[in-house]
């Protein structure tokens, strides 16, 4: 019999309660299946230079070591119980958090857990086949970072299942390892997530603008009265950070590089900036116009009901819900939210219950916009006359009140003929993935070494060297 107080590391007393350990413990090889099947390719044997979650104390979680990723700690930690915590808003504002899960609200908890659950293991179903194509050993080693540590969120919402809704919580552990991204038949639940991630620029682009949708949608379940949700999403936060950084930094490489490039040859025309092996910055523009756009529907509705009851009934908050000033309540308040109405968009004040969806997707807006703003900032040092765009909020939406509308980057309402003539002059083209997957054909993993299309980062992981050895391939 495995010690799977061992095994599975955690601070939830998981040894003291046997039923659930039995559970995790009929849950934990079928993971580990679906780790072997759907986790990063042809990588089992190679030893990894990560860091593992052993404590939520701030010396004890960032652990750097050598690791074969099946051998990682995956494991179960929640932030520690604050007891005077309470229900921050909503009509049960004031009473005391719940430990346990009220009755009424369970089949909408559980629908939350199992929606935020099913994004862990698709991304890492999406990033698969990455690893054969990495520009340098660094970033390799980062991707399966940021691959263990979905492994790990999805662990945290399994916990939740299983601990908190009996036998329908262990059915819905068990589909979250049975769907797959893309498939016809058994796809998962959130579009983006069925979208493929074929190269390193959709792979940055993804955990740029998708894990930042993680970040505003884990701060809006850390408000939960449900406190076990609560205390889960506050350490899974602290593990997100690292994936925004490794998009981030990966897209001002890429643009960095590019900048070079063209300023060491005299060159603008996109077309002699890819002769030379890099990537023009008109494709990177529409890489950003397809992630922005797809991550933009993942915050569902902008009028929605179901967002307008989580919140009234305590169960997701806005972000940084306590540091607002109103009632918490919003019995009174609007909202504006936008229609397309004939040729035109227009702006229509609404029950701010119901836009939550949508103020918490322009909370998301705001911060992106200073990502882009950083971004630009390397190409103007750089003296290049190029500006970087937030396309309109309503370019390339299939869910929410422009679904079904063709919006152009402008924000213009165009005819479905139009749009069709005109959609790859904005969203990367057949020919424009072709031209960057043909950059990153082979994989570059000498120690130090990294690929043309992309500058070295500023510092290594850890304080080690660019050509520290962060993959030792077996
Ligand atoms: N695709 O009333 P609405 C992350 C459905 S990312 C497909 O607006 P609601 C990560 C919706 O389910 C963060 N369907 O919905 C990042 C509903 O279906 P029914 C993930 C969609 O409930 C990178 C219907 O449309 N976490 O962690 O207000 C790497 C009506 O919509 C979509 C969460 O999302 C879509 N995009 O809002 C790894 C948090 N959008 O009832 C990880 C948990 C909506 O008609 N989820 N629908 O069958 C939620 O809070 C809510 O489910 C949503 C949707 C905000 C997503």
């Amino acid at each position: 019999m495995i010690d799977y107080t061992e095994k599975i590391p955690n601070n939830v007393d998981l040894g003291r309660d046997r039923g659930l350990q039995r559970a995790l413990e009929h849950w934990q090889p079928a993971y580990m299946g679906w780790w072997y099947d759907m986790g990063p390719n042809e990588s089992h044997n190679y030893e990894v230079y990560l860091r593992t979650a052993i404590s939520v104390e701030p010396d004890g979680w960032a652990q750097f070591d050598y690791v074969k990723m099946p051998e990682y700690r995956w494991g179960i930690f929640l932030q520690p119980r604050d007891e005077k915590r309470e229900v921050n808003f909503g009509i049960h504002k004031g009473q005391p958090a719940w430990q346990e899960v009220p009755g009424e609200y369970r089949s909408t908890l559980r629908r939350v857990i199992v929606t935020q659950g099913d994004t862990e293991p698709a991304s890492v179903e999406q990033q698969r086949l990455l690893g054969s194509s990495c520009p340098s050993m660094y970033d390799l080693r980062n991707i399966f970072q940021v691959n263990v540590e979905e492994g790990r969120h999805l662990w945290a919402m399994v916990y939740l299942l299983h601990r908190y809704f009996g036998r329908d919580g262990r059915e819905e552990a068990e589909a979250l390892l049975a769907r797959r991204s893309g498939d016809a038949d058994n796809p998962r639940i959130l579009g983006a997530f069925n979208e493929p991630t074929p190269d390193w620029l959709a792979f940055y682009m993804f955990t740029f603008f998708t894990d930042r949708d993680g970040k505003f949608q884990l701060c809006a379940l850390a408000e939960s009265g449900f406190d076990p949700l609560s205390r889960t999403c506050r350490f899974m936060l602290t593990e997100e950070a690292h994936h925004m950084f490794v998009g981030e930094t990966g897209i001002t490489r890429i643009i960095k590089r590019t900048c070079e490039v063209m300023k060491e040859n005299k060159l603008e025309d996109p077309t002699q900036v890819r002769a030379l092996g890099v990537i023009d910055l008109q494709t990177i523009q529409k890489y950003l116009n397809f992630h922005y756009s797809v991550t933009l529907d993942l915050y569902g509705s902008d009028v929605s009901s179901n967002a307008a009851s989580y919140f009234t009934n305590g169960l997701k908050g806005r972000f940084r819900e306590t540091k607002l000033e109103d009632d918490h309540v919003l019995s009174e308040a609007e909202y504006p939210v936008y229609e397309v109405i004939g040729e035109t968009i227009v702006k229509k004040n609404v029950p701010a219950l119901t836009a939550l969806n949508e103020r918490l997707r322009d909370d998301y807006i705001e911060e992106i916009a200073d990502g882009v703003a950083r971004w630009q900032r390397v190409i103007d040092e750089a003296g290049i006359p190029f500006k970087l765009k937030l396309p309109h909020k309503g370019f390339h939406r299939a869910i929410g009140n422009f679904a079904g509308h063709h919006i152009s980057i402008n924000g213009e309402v165009l005819t479905a003929e139009a749009w069709e003539k005109r959609k790859h002059e904005w969203l990367p083209s057949p020919a424009d993935e072709k031209f960057v997957q043909s950059l990153m054909t082979g994989r570059v993993v000498e120690p130090g070494k990294f690929a043309n299309w992309i500058a070295p980062p500023l510092r290594g992981i850890n304080s080690k060297p660019l050509d520290f050895e962060y993959v030792r391939f077996n």
